[in-house]
């Protein structure tokens, strides 16, 4: 029995923990063996906690404030429902595809996000040019100038935090090139914290909210008053069926633009460096190889899974996974788990820098396919080129997890903190 145990913690199966709690010896084994170090999981890995569920039946369901979400699990119910968009809606009330669900701090649509087709493409059409620049010479230059910049800054230090002193100020400064906004507003944003919603801990914070909408609101302000080349004014002077965007609009596409791609980037940021200090040998390939870094990039994202899962709200009776589903009710696409399916990915647990067949739903499936993902994508790629540039090696001195708590799942999605020093190459 202690063996088995020991196997399947080993394997990173944290969920069996959980489900073989009822056994006190066993219970006791588990935590001798954890206290005792004679389980080595790496920091960096992420384990998936939805093997199980995702093999017997396919679904798990979580209650989300009183708003129950059937969690589905698997790759294809995932891409399937993704693309169902007139039985799984992304046009509901404002927050609610959202988990956890932000009706109770957000009145303003996000836009395209959460909004249907064919008017989703309509909006999707305006602003998807501005969103492929980073696709731009000249935009990866000052991209790789500022990571650059960054990552001589880190090497001078004995010890950094990597969350909040190095991936919140490369988020928020690759977002200036992003919304083409002064540099200094960077400082602005880092103040905000790695969420613009949430604070610590997971709990959904309204007067954070506001500070985020008055800011919008005062950029919008300026732009009206001195129209630049800056998004706020791209917007403004755009037109949707025939009339400028309103107010509303605006202000929907913007704030999706600040929260959608802030603790995501943040996440697949930090687990990227955790990843690179337990394997000084990825560095050393993507020294030897850089043409690998590509898909090195898509196979982070896999496995990160930065974004858990989306919802959707149901609009007829319906079934998944021959479980009955309400109009009415939630449903989410669990892109973390997706990514996991061993009916789609050989060995779904291990990172394979090259792996060769990939399709993995990291920045979603479908029509709400990620608008930010040009731009993560530069920005890791770009990292993990200068960090093989630069670095030798990485330690990790100590760390604090971040997880997230989905009732039956308790799923790593990084790190709320990990201390770490950086080694020069030379
Ligand atoms: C929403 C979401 C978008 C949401 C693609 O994800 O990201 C979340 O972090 C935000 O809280 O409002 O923008």
């Amino acid at each position: 029995m202690n063996r088995i145990v020991y196997l399947l913690v080993k394997n990173g199966y944290l969920s069996e923990i959980k489900y073989l709690q009822f056994c006190e010896t066993i219970e006791d084994i588990l935590f001798k063996k954890l206290s005792n170090k004679e389980y080595h999981m790496k920091k960096s890995e992420l384990p998936d906690p939805f093997e199980k569920a995702r093999l017997d039946k396919g679904y798990g369901i979580m209650n989300d404030q009183n708003d129950p979400v059937t969690m589905l699990l698997r790759h294809k119910d995932v891409r399937k429902s993704a693309h169902n968009y007139k039985t799984f809606q992304s046009g509901a009330q404002p927050g609610r595809i959202v988990v956890p669900s932000e009706v109770n701090i957000r009145d303003t649509r996000q836009i395209p996000f959460e909004v249907d087709p064919p008017l989703h493409g309509e909006y999707r059409a305006i602003i998807e040019p501005w969103f492929k620049r980073p696709l731009l010479p000249e935009y990866q230059e000052k991209l790789t100038a500022q990571i650059s910049t960054l990552v001589d800054w880190i090497l001078n230090k004995d010890s950094l935090e990597v969350v909040n002193e190095f991936a919140l100020p490369l988020q928020s400064r690759a977002l200036t090139l992003l919304l083409n906004a002064p540099f200094s507003e960077a400082e602005t944003w880092i103040s905000w914290g790695t969420h613009v919603f949430r604070s610590e801990g997971e709990a959904l914070d309204g007067d954070k909210a506001n500070i985020l909408y008055n800011y919008i609101d005062e950029q919008i302000d300026r732009a009206l008053k001195n129209p630049g080349d800056d998004m706020y004014s791209l917007l403004l002077s755009s037109e949707f069926q025939g009339k400028k965007l309103t107010r509303e609009e605006v202000k929907g596409v913007m704030v999706l633009t600040f929260a959608g791609g802030r603790d995501t980037v943040i996440n697949a940021v930090t687990n990227s460096i955790s990843y690179l200090a337990e394997h000084p040998e990825a560095l050393e390939r993507f020294r030897q190889e850089p043409e690998i870094i590509g898909k090195a990039v898509e196979e982070f994202i896999r496995y990160f899974s930065p974004l858990t899962q989306m919802g959707r709200v149901v609009t007829e009776d319906t079934q998944v996974c021959e479980h009955a589903i309400k109009a009415d009710s939630r449903i989410s696409l669990c892109w973390a788990s997706a990514n996991r399916d061993a009916s789609v990915f050989e060995t779904p647990n291990e990172i394979v820098l090259d792996r060769k067949i990939n399709p993995h739903v990291g920045f979603g499936f479908s029509h709400h396919n990620c608008l930010g993902a040009t731009h993560a994508r530069q920005i890791l790629k770009i990292l993990l080129k200068t960090l093989a540039e630069k670095v030798g090696s990485i330690e990790i001195k100590d760390c604090k997890e971040n997880m997230e708590h989905l009732d039956e799942f308790e799923r790593k999605v990084g790190f709320n903190s990990i201390h770490v020093k950086f080694k020069s190459l030379t």
